[in-house]
């Protein structure tokens, strides 16, 4: 359903803004930030904040929260890279988040959103994001080998998302700079941190290793850093409370 409603929207934003437009952005001559350097950086959390509105799970989260100063208080607390989802009609978002929030921050910035067609890729870097999602459970391999090797040619960052060892297997390709582990099962949203024990030794070591949703306590973030993963994506456990800043400044203390 989702992705549906998603060729629709980006049939829609093709009228609007040709990607001769999207290629003259001012963002798109700059050098997208290393997500690999942010992530391993010994002064960063590994922590990658999201911000975003509602979720389809959830329904409306924070309806008020201004994505500058939550990305900066993120960024501030040290978070290594922000996540920002861009889906307008399921998540809440607004394609100028990423804009607003590049323009607060200096570190990676992931386009959280469901890619399913070059175009988006190509707003991402035009909107100054480094990073894009690409979600096994939504495209062929074929799509996430070549939507891998788009996003390097402009020199973005690529995360793979699975939830499972299937996903996994079929997915891998060179294209990919990281692995996320979705603890939440996008088919019925039942959420199980224990899938992201269960694939961690699966997944080659060349790749990031990132743990994805559900993660609520500090010391879960210490279980799966020994377990072996270097990035935790984090949104609802900041994004419910009135104040997202505040909350992951308490989580790290
Ligand atoms: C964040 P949480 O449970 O901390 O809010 O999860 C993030 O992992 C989640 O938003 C997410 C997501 C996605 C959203 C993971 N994969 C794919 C949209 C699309």
């Amino acid at each position: 359903k989702i992705v549906v409603r998603k060729k629709e929207e980006v049939a829609a934003a093709k009228q609007l803004i040709s990607i001769q437009d999207l290629e003259k952005a001012d963002h798109f001559k700059r050098t997208p930030y290393s997500f690999k350097e942010f992530l391993l950086a010994e002064d960063r959390t590994g922590i990658i904040a999201e911000f975003k509105r509602r979720s389809p799970s959830k329904g409306l989260i924070n309806g008020t929260a201004d994505v500058a100063e939550v990305t900066q208080a993120y960024n501030q607390a040290g978070a290594s890279a922000l996540s920002v989802l861009t889906d307008v009609d399921f998540f809440g978002g607004r394609t100028d988040d990423i804009l607003a929030a590049r323009a607060a921050n200096n570190i990676p910035i992931l386009r959280k959103d469901f890619m399913i067609d070059e175009y988006q890729i190509l707003e991402a870097k035009a909107w100054g994001a480094d990073i894009i999602l690409l979600i096994a459970a939504i495209l062929t391999p074929q799509q996430i080998n070549d939507f891998g090797n788009f996003a390097h040619d402009l020199g973005l960052n690529v995360l793979l998302e699975v939830h499972n060892l299937e996903e996994l297997e079929r997915s891998i390709c060179p294209g990919l700079d990281a692995i996320g582990v979705n603890n939440r099962n996008l088919a019925d949203f039942t959420v199980n941190i224990q899938t992201s024990f269960d694939l961690v030794n699966q997944i080659p070591d060349q790749f990031l290793k990132i743990s994805e949703s559900a993660i609520s306590d500090p010391k879960i973030i210490k279980e799966l850093k020994s377990a072996g993963f270097n990035g935790f994506l984090i949104g609802e456990n900041f994004m419910k409370t009135d104040h997202p800043g505040a909350a992951i400044r308490d989580f790290v203390a």
